[in-house]
């Protein structure tokens, strides 16, 4: 049966799921306090890049099945919480805006309206902090009013695809809730459809994430010993992994993101037991030094001198700089002395002076590869070392030839690995 759904947040998550559901024929309506993201959303265009969306976005909203707005709509079948949950300074849990779209929603639900949660949130979060909110409505909770949390897993740059085939929890405050839930995302989602508690699908998906994040800081800490004990730790990983039960996962220079490099802070927060897991935070936050030392080491200092620096997003191929690693080692290369020349042809305006590939590299000691874009795969080395005042290539990722680099007369140094030599 087609619903009316208000989408509370359209930014990465709650965009997607919105067009989804419209190209579904149900009415959505997505609702933001951004009013640049509303307006665009209103014109069929989207303000972030993602495969795919653009299209998606623009037939939806000429269909009439999704529009924007800055006022939450009373009296939809179902609202979606997908707003933001960022950390604090100190890493505690931002939820401001989690509770604030809870109290949005309470004068526009009605008797039958379903309340679901997406945002990746600290457990207990929709018994602790959304329903004491949603009793305010004088609605019977799981009866009248039905609350579920089901946690968005989709991968940016294949969101599209990722809604449609994943798997997906959905997480009831009671039965009838993840039941009348399940429904509703049957009509996106062809993979399997769980069913089990709001704490349990909090608890899930963040240990999703963390099981990541501290299987990058192994291959970050193999990445350390393997330069100081003469090992190439990209060998290591790449034989250790043809065990049929290990699977290490790749070193670079530190972990971003909105999602892997946040929600382990979610769980130390919140249990005094999560000791593995803070470690593995503290291990991925201290790879940007590591390769800012690294630098620093092989030219001999950072004072006055140059580096080019290619790919600043938190990963390959899109437009986000969201606690991003690289940005940060930008910005410890330029505090302490060095001139950075950034090139990044998908960070656009987030970044000052964003350098052509060619540009970037004149009069650089060094070039260091940060992310790995398409656009950086056939660099053409020998024009870059003719504009090079140094010699010096450093690749994060394993991303570059070394025989390219090499056949130019560059020196090719590889994060990770260590000389037996040395
Ligand atoms: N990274 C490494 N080494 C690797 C893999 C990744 O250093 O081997 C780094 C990347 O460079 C990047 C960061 O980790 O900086 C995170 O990238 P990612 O591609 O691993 O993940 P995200 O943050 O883009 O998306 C994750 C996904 N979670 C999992 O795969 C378990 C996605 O499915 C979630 O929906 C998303 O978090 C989210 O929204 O929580």
């Amino acid at each position: 049966m087609k619903k009316s759904i208000c989408v509370i947040g359209i930014g990465y998550v709650g965009l997607p799921t919105a067009a989804m559901f419209a190209s579904k024929g149900h009415k959505v309506t997505g609702y933001d306090l951004n009013q640049k993201a509303v307006d665009a959303l209103n014109k069929g265009e989207i303000i972030i890049e993602e495969p795919g969306l653009g299209e998606l976005v623009k037939q939806v909203v000429k269909d009439g099945n999704l529009v924007g707005t800055t006022e939450c709509p009373v009296g939809s079948d179902v609202y979606i919480i997908a707003v933001p949950t960022p950390i604090n300074e100190d890493k505690t849990a931002d939820m401001r805006y989690v509770e604030s779209a809870t109290r949005a929603v309470v004068p526009c639900v009605r008797k039958g309206s379903i309340v679901i949660l997406e945002s990746t949130s600290p457990p207990r979060t929709v018994v602790d902090l959304m329903l004491p909110i949603l009793k305010e409505t004088g609605l019977e909770l799981g009866e009248e009013l039905l609350v579920a949390h089901s946690p968005e897993r989709i991968l940016p740059g294949r969101v599209l695809e990722e809604l449609r085939t994943n798997s997906r929890i959905v997480g009831g405050i009671n039965e009838k809730s993840s039941i009348e839930v399940k429904k509703i995302y049957e009509s996106i989602v062809e993979g399997e459809i769980f069913i089990t508690t709001s704490t349990t699908a909090e608890m899930c998906k963040l240990m999703e994430n963390t099981f990541r994040d501290v299987n990058i800081a192994l291959a970050n800490e193999l990445a350390k010993m393997s330069e100081e004990l003469g090992v190439n730790c990209w060998d290591v990983i790449r034989m250790a992994n043809q065990h049929p039960r290990v699977n290490i996962l790749q070193p670079g220079p530190g972990v971003g993101g909105h999602c892997i490099a946040l929600d382990p802070w979610f769980l130390v927060e919140k249990s005094k037991n999560a000791k593995l897991i803070h470690q593995a935070r503290l291990n991925n936050d201290s790879m940007p030094e590591f390769v800012m030392n690294k630098i620093s080491g092989i030219l001999g200092g950072l004072k006055g001198k140059t580096v080019a620096l290619y790919g600043v997003t938190y990963k390959p191929n899109i437009d986000d700089v969201r606690e991003s690693p690289i940005m940060h080692l930008m910005h410890l290369l330029g505090d302490n002395g060095a001139d950075v020349r950034v090139c990044d042809p998908h960070a656009g305006e987030k970044v000052e002076n964003n350098y052509s590939i060619a540009e970037a590299a004149k009069g650089a000691d060094i070039v260091v590869l940060g992310v790995n874009h398409d656009e950086f795969k056939d660099i053409n080395f020998a024009r870059m070392a003719e504009s090079m005042s140094g010699k010096a290539v450093l690749d994060t990722r394993n991303f570059w030839s070394r025989a390219d680099v090499e056949r130019a007369g560059l020196d090719y140094i590889l994060l990770g690995e260590g000389k037996e030599e040395d």
